[in-house]
């Protein structure tokens, strides 16, 4: 019998790639010089995708693959998938929820740790030498007993909050609702007040239409000169605009990033600011997590070609 169609969207670990191309033809987007070509040639016969997080798939792919059946998301998030188009064309939609969780929280906790005592210029200080010739490394602020705020409180938000707790912070956290498990936490329904409570905010919500922008300018000034944002969601979460323009005047303290707009090319203003910390979107991004992950997107793809349910449905 001939092996499915799919669609690899992006570049996914060799050690899935082998895997795939197992069980099935794998035709690789990415790799194509000329995509409509490509798409024109392969489109008709793609029964499925396989996607990243942060590149999704766009109505405008969708409609050059008219037998496709499903949409695997390497990620949680699957906000740059079409969800209009998927559910018009009865389009299934999974991602990989769970098995990323606690990564992607570590990595913003060691984002709060790096950039508030300054661990990057730390390193220069030695390694340029300016211990022996200039001293002693300038002061820096501490972390533990301090201010912090979650805004979203789903799965990784909550496992932000839990390390936080293990620095003896002061928890608040924001979301549409108060939750029940949000045990020893405040809970500040507005994200300005939560912001003007907080010494770091942390961006923990799924992104969606409604939450673009939900980190406005108001938001940032509440923070103020001497917050820290923490961003491990995605970049439309935050008005960057507005986040550049307070980092640069002085009227936010500082930033740890994971996600820009149109990354992998970023604004090269935050490149200027010694008050931003830059990360490439790696939150999720250790062997144990990817390998669980990559599972998960292949254990979707063949429950939905057996006919059975699939494991991590988004639609
Ligand atoms: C990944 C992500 O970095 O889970 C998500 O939504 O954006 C990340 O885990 C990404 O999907 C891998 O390309």
């Amino acid at each position: 019998m001939n092996k499915p169609e799919i669609l690899l969207v992006g570049p996914y670990p060799e050690w899935d790639l082998v895997e795939l191309e197992a069980q099935y033809e794998v035709r690789k987007l990415y790799e194509a010089q000329d995509r409509d070509a490509f798409l024109k040639l392969h489109g008709p016969n793609i029964r499925a995708v396989a996607t990243r997080g942060e590149l999704g798939a766009s109505n405008d792919l969708i409609v050059k693959l008219p037998k496709l059946e499903v949409i695997s998301v390497y990620g949680v998030g699957y906000d740059a998938v079409d969800l209009q188009a998927c559910r018009e064309r009865g389009i299934r939609v999974t991602n990989t929820p769970d098995v990323l969780t606690n990564d992607v929280a570590d990595l913003g906790i060691g984002m709060m740790l790096v950039q508030s005592r300054g661990m990057i210029g730390a390193e220069t200080w030695v390694r340029d030498g300016s211990w022996e010739s200039k001293g002693l490394y300038p002061l820096k602020r501490r972390i533990w007993g301090r201010k912090a705020g979650v805004l979203g409180l789903g799965r990784i938000g909550f496992e932000v909050a839990k390390r936080l707790k293990g620095f003896d912070m002061d928890i608040a956290y924001s979301d549409v609702s108060a939750k029940s498990y949000a045990e020893g936490m405040t809970f500040i329904a507005d994200p300005v007040e939560l912001a003007r409570h907080s010494d770091f905010l942390f961006v923990t919500l799924a992104a969606s239409a409604a939450t673009r922008h939900i980190v406005s300018k108001d938001v940032i000034e509440a923070l103020g000169p001497e917050g820290m944002l923490i961003n491990i969601s995605r970049a439309s979460n935050i008005d960057e605009e507005a986040l550049l323009a307070a980092l640069e005047g002085g009227a936010l303290g500082s930033a740890a990033l994971d996600v820009f707009e149109g990354e992998p090319k970023l604004n090269p203003r935050f490149l200027k600011l010694d008050n931003v910390l830059v990360q490439p979107h790696h939150a999720s991004g250790t062997i144990e997590t990817r390998k669980a992950m990559g599972k998960l997107v292949r254990d979707n793809l063949a429950a939905h070609f057996a006919g059975a349910a699939l494991p991590t449905p988004v639609l």
